[in-house]
């Protein structure tokens, strides 16, 4: 048994490098068979975008608008097909995917992407945005656009921001105050912001892929995750963790992006077609979150989940301002850049 295994695991390691050395993320296809092409403008794309949640979730019908338009954009000659469910896989691998030009598209939670680009981790500091409102007049501003072409130090290029609600605290374990968060193991996205702000409210950070949540939470591996409605709801995690508390500590955008190396292989009009059907995709995304987040909401609650509302956040951004001290200095700049937001 142990022979197969390894032998399984030894053929698709081969298979994997076989397939970076074939350059097997996209399928490039110059059909201007008169030879004299100068212009990117007859090349044929086949790309992959990736995605961690299924199928019907609000960020996989944004990448769906988003192919859909390119796709008609180019009439036909950029396709880009969609992998919901973490098909090429979890988040972090995926971005090292990207980095090497194997995948070309990923949307991804700009919290596992502050560990490949800290100027990301300002999205996992707590409290900084006060409400959704506050956070889009950021992200639709110049310094948060900047944001994203900062990403080609890492290798990718950011296209567009999609929405992805406030993330609150949920538990096997009793959870209606502050004080029970204490103690509790809780699944965090790996980054040592995220870290931080766990040792601040007194539990315990245990960074864990997405994807291994729900059977860590079913057997008790974690006590406790966090996560805005959508996901408890999808990822089933509200059928293991019945308590939730509205603590809202972070905003944590999404974000649409493209590999560096896919990138740069493009022409110049190809850029400009991929960049605005990213932005114009983001309407439909949102339009799709705020729908989805009041069903997550309804499904949750009519399953009996325990849910708390929390009526003064003080206290808790009280407990977590040593993390907003620790990375002040750090993110000084971008932080003015968002309370600036707040008044436009
Ligand atoms: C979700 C986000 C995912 C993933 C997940 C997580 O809100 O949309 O991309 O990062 O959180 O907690 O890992």
């Amino acid at each position: 048994m142990k022979t197969l295994t390894r032998t399984v695991s030894i053929i698709s390691s081969l298979v994997i490098a076989g397939g970076l050395l074939a350059g097997c993320g996209s399928k490039e296809t110059p059909t201007n068979a008169a030879g004299g092409e100068k212009k990117d403008e007859g090349k044929k794309y086949t790309f992959r975008l990736a995605d961690t949640h299924p199928a019907d979730y609000p960020t996989v019908i944004g990448d769906k608008k988003f192919a859909d338009l390119v796709n008609e954009r180019t009439k036909g000659r950029i396709k880009i097909d969609v992998f919901p469910a973490s098909q090429l896989g979890e988040e972090k691998a995926v971005l090292e995917q990207v980095q090497l030009g194997a995948i070309e598209f990923t949307r991804v939670s700009s919290g596992p992407l502050a560990e490949f680009n800290k100027n990301y981790g300002v999205f996992s500091l707590p409290y900084v945005f006060d409400n959704d409102q506050h956070l889009w007049k950021f992200l639709e501003s110049e310094p948060a656009n900047k944001l994203l072409d900062s990403l080609e130090s890492s290798k990718m290029k950011g296209l567009a921001y999609y929405s992805s609600g406030a993330r609150n605290f949920y538990s096997r374990k009793p959870l209606t105050s502050l004080a029970d968060v204490k103690g509790q193991k809780i699944r965090v996205i790996q980054n040592k912001i995220n870290i931080d702000l766990m040792s601040a409210l007194g539990a315990n950070a245990t960074p864990m892929a997405y994807g291994e949540v729900f059977s860590s939470l079913q057997t008790g591996v974690i006590d406790a995750a966090e996560n805005n409605y959508p996901s408890y709801q999808s990822s089933n995690h509200f059928e293991v963790a019945k308590n939730l508390i509205l603590d809202g500590h972070q905003r944590v955008p999404e974000v649409l992006l493209i590999s560096q190396a896919a990138w740069n292989k493009l022409s110049e009009d190809d850029r400009k077609i991929i960049k605005q059907a990213a932005l114009d995709s983001v309407k439909t995304q949102r339009e799709s979150w705020d729908k989805y987040e009041k069903e997550a909401e309804d499904k949750v609650r009519a399953a009996g989940v325990k849910i708390t509302e929390v009526k003064d956040v003080k206290p808790w951004q009280d407990a977590v301002k040593p993390v907003i001290d620790k990375y002040r200095a750090e993110y000084k700049e971008v932080l003015e850049q968002i309370d600036a937001a707040r008044k436009k």
